[in-house]
């Protein structure tokens, strides 16, 4: 198990299409492994594959309180979408910004699960709402997306301005040390 890195909103990389698992083998399982790890830790409710940098269509959620309630999905495909609902969702690549997007609320998905057998499941409310938010990470979008380019923009550039701090201040502070 390990805990992988998470790229961030306006990474090119979180717009790339993830491709669809031939073969659900090990390596697959111990990717979902890293993948729960990673977002238990963050905390966050679900992460798509996309989001550590991995192009395969894999997410996992789990919107208990308790961490009693984990799903793997790998290849989901949505069957049927039903009604509309309003939340604020967040997302780990978009750390510290929240915004209102409608969706369906209630959807009907078949995936296969980390044993690699298909099942088809029904969600509604958060958990819905979450698969719905995932799947759009493993098709390249954002919940950022749903949004007007005014806040968009305003997002990005707070969010640039934080990422161009937070990778060079490292070597700010070593490079003087190590010439001197
Ligand atoms: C997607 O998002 C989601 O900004 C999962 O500073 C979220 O787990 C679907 C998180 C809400 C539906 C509703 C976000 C953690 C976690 C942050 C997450 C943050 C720390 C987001
Ligand atoms: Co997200």
């Amino acid at each position: 198990m390990a805990l992988r890195d998470i790229l961030h909103f306006p990474d090119p990389r979180l717009r790339l299409r993830a491709e669809p698992v031939s073969e659900v083998d090990e390596s697959v399982r111990s990717l979902v492994d890293d993948m729960f790890e990673t977002m238990y830790a963050a905390p966050g409710i679900g992460l798509a594959a996309t989001q550590i940098n991995v192009q395969k269509r894999i997410l996992v959620a789990d919107v208990s309180e308790d961490r009693s309630a984990p799903y793997c999905l790998i290849n989901p495909e949505i069957l049927r979408l039903e009604g509309e609902e309003e939340m604020d969702e967040g997302c780990l690549s978009v750390p510290g910004f929240y915004e209102t997007v409608r969706r369906a609320e209630r959807i009907r998905v078949r995936a296969l699960g980390p044993d690699g057998n298909p099942f088809e499941m029904e969600a509604d409310g958060l958990l819905a709402v979450c698969i719905q938010h995932e799947i759009d990470h493993l098709d390249g979008k954002l919940f950022v997306d749903y949004i007007s380019s005014l806040k968009r923009n305003r997002i990005r550039k707070k969010l640039e301005k934080q990422g161009a701090q937070a990778a060079p201040s490292r070597s700010r502070v070593a490079a003087p040390a190590a010439s001197l």
